[in-house]
């Protein structure tokens, strides 16, 4: 008995605004699927957060039914609860997986706690918040009543644990019940796999790179799914990693080598298939900011798809202001103009400018106006 798990495929989410980076999360998800169906598991469990937001773009919608129906013609049921970011916080609401419901996903929620396939227990609940965790430790307990009869119980859950996460977690260790063979979570973007009271407990972490400090983990452990076989007494996990559609680098150059190795980055970058993200932070040296950014991007944005920037010139002296004019503060309107023009909409500029502007004044009534407005000219269209 195998099954595939898979959790925090977050698609809709455009990363930088970019509608390439949102079509990696699409493609990602197109190979999990291809992948899921060349290794023909009984069925597959995904963990929440299939989508970045609870009313998902259509384009993912769309992309999570094809998926969905290859898997039903192949004959691969997939069970699901709704995570953080897919599911809906008002009471009685429906996250975006019920769609599905005709295309054969399951979806496991208050109202169905849980499903059976022969002697195999299939049972969690969508995504709570910390103010909630005390519900869900009650909900936990009658699901695990509920699971004692079952020969192979698997629980399903997005949360945050303690012992993972110790600062943004919604529950703890000791509040997961010890009964189950596998608890399938959703939600800490690395892969995790640990013993766990009767059986193992697993996070199969994000399939594509969400934010970028996954990056580390993504070069040490890959991204992708588990394949677990949980016929033996101890399931047994075996890692399935896919190939992310373009790489993320991440440089550290000093200002007194800029122009090498920006030509260095330069001829990389230009040999790759897709275009790169670029990380790049710049250190030592008394340099000016705007002009190291305007230096980047000039030499870079061609070869690749974005250019993030960090500086760390020589430590300022303490009684100089680095933000005084003249000096080597960022221009942050001009980042602003040059991060907002693939929208090609001198309306979506003005609001950024406008917005940043006078919310640095303070002025947020006049902020909640230029937004207010920018939201009703859109909708007038
Ligand atoms: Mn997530």
């Amino acid at each position: 008995m195998q099954f595939a798990h898979l959790a925090d495929t977050h698609m809709g989410y455009r990363q930088y605004g970019l509608t390439e980076r949102e079509n990696d999360f699409f493609e990602v998800f197109d190979q999990a699927i291809e992948e899921i169906i060349r290794e023909r598991p009984d069925f597959v469990i995904h963990s929440g957060d299939l989508f970045e937001y609870s009313r998902p773009p259509t384009r993912a919608l769309l992309t999570a039914q094809k998926g969905i129906l290859k898997l039903k013609e192949a004959n691969i049921p997939i069970y699901a609860i709704a995570g953080n970011h897919d599911v809906v916080m008002r009471k009685n609401a429906l996250p975006p997986q019920i769609l599905y419901k005709d295309f054969g996903l399951k979806l496991i929620s208050p109202n169905q706690p849980f499903y059976t396939v022969g002697d195999v227990f299939i049972g969690g609940a969508p995504y709570a918040s910390k103010y909630h965790a005390k519900q869900l430790v009650e909900r936990l307990q009658t699901i695990e009543k509920s699971s004692l009869d079952y020969g192979k119980r698997i629980l399903v859950l997005h949360q945050g644990i303690d012992r993972y996460i110790p600062y943004e977690y919604e529950i703890k260790i000791g509040d997961v019940p010890q009964n189950f063979n596998y608890c399938a979570f959703g939600h800490i973007h690395e892969r995790v796999v640990d013993d766990f009271g009767e059986g193992k407990l697993a996070y199969p972490g994000s399939t594509e790179i969400w934010r970028s400090n996954e990056v580390e983990g993504y070069r040490k452990n890959g991204k992708g799914f588990y394949l677990v076989d949980i016929s033996g007494d101890m399931p047994e996990i075996e890692n399935i990693d896919l190939k992310l559609p373009r790489e993320f680098i991440k440089e550290t150059i000093r200002y007194s080598e800029l122009q090498d190795e920006l030509n260095r980055i330069k001829e990389y970058t230009n040999s790759l298939q897709r275009k790169p993200i670029l990380m790049v932070t710049v250190e030592g040296g008394n340099f000016n900011r705007s002009e190291v950014y305007e230096t980047l991007n000039q030499s870079l944005s061609e070869t690749c798809l974005a250019v993030r920037s960090n500086y760390r010139p020589t430590a300022i002296k303490e009684d100089e202001n680095p933000f005084e004019k003249g000096k080597e503060a960022l221009d942050i309107k001009k980042m602003i103009e040059h991060n907002l023009k693939d929208f090609n909409s001198e309306k979506v500029t003005e609001l950024g400018t406008g917005l940043l502007k006078e919310l640095s004044d303070g002025d947020f009534k006049a902020a909640e106006t230029i937004a207010h407005n920018f939201y009703e000219d859109l909708y007038d269209h």
